[in-house]
């Protein structure tokens, strides 16, 4: 089994690597440039027809891509630590905050890096004025999640989920693109601290 991936920043292999890390396994990442185009390789193609990392690929050759579809892969055949919860309810609601974190906040720096970024101008046609309207977006996102974090540890309640992964790698590569973390957001400040405290977050 192995990994196609892309070094930092790279947010979406990031999640896979640190997701492992936590689980303590070790699997080769093979390096896809996204630089040089290699992700859009008809090589890579084959492996996910979207042209994205990461993807795993298992030892008959079947590929899997979607971040938490490959950790949720992983999950069943490392259950230990879980990072999907153990029970219905804790399923549903680390899968609740997958989600959140997903749409409300992975969305608006995904927007702003696509449409405002000098670094993805020649990938595609940005429309700067929407991509600059997701700063906003993700301080109100950030906002909303710091009142949510208010008294708790962990994005998902007491233990350390997918979700704290999940919302690590966003808040992270947000920061590269130059979107920072507002100042008043303490209680996410303070989370992020936490996780990044952990060795998986060097992953
Ligand atoms: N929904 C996918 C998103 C994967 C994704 O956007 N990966 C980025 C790298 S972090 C990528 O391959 N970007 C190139 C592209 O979309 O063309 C997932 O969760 O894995």
């Amino acid at each position: 089994m192995k990994l196609y991936g892309e070094a930092m920043p790279a947010p979406n292999p990031r999640r896979v690597r640190m997701f492992l890390a936590e689980k303590g396994v070790a699997l080769p990442e093979i390096q896809v440039s996204l630089r040089k185009g290699e992700h859009k390789s008809a090589e890579h193609r084959a492996r996910n027809s979207l042209g994205q990392v990461p993807t795993l690929e298992l030892d008959d050759g079947t590929c899997i891509s979607e971040t938490i579809s490959i950790c949720r892969y992983l999950e069943a055949l490392h259950p230990a630590p879980p990072l999907f919860g153990r029970t219905p309810l804790e399923h549903a609601h680390i899968d609740m905050w997958v989600r959140r974190v997903e749409f409300q906040i992975m969305t608006p720096v995904g927007m702003f890096w696509r449409h405002a970024h000098p670094l993805t101008a020649a990938l595609l046609t940005q429309y700067k004025e929407f991509g600059e309207s997701n700063r906003a977006l993700y301080a109100r996102g950030i906002a909303w999640l710091d009142r949510e974090l208010n008294g708790r540890d962990w994005v998902a309640g007491d233990a350390y989920t997918i979700a704290d992964i999940a919302l690590l790698t966003t808040v992270d590569f947000a920061t590269f693109t130059g979107l920072d973390l507002p100042e008043d957001a303490s209680n996410v400040a303070a989370w992020r601290a936490r996780a990044s405290a952990r060795p998986s977050a060097g992953a």
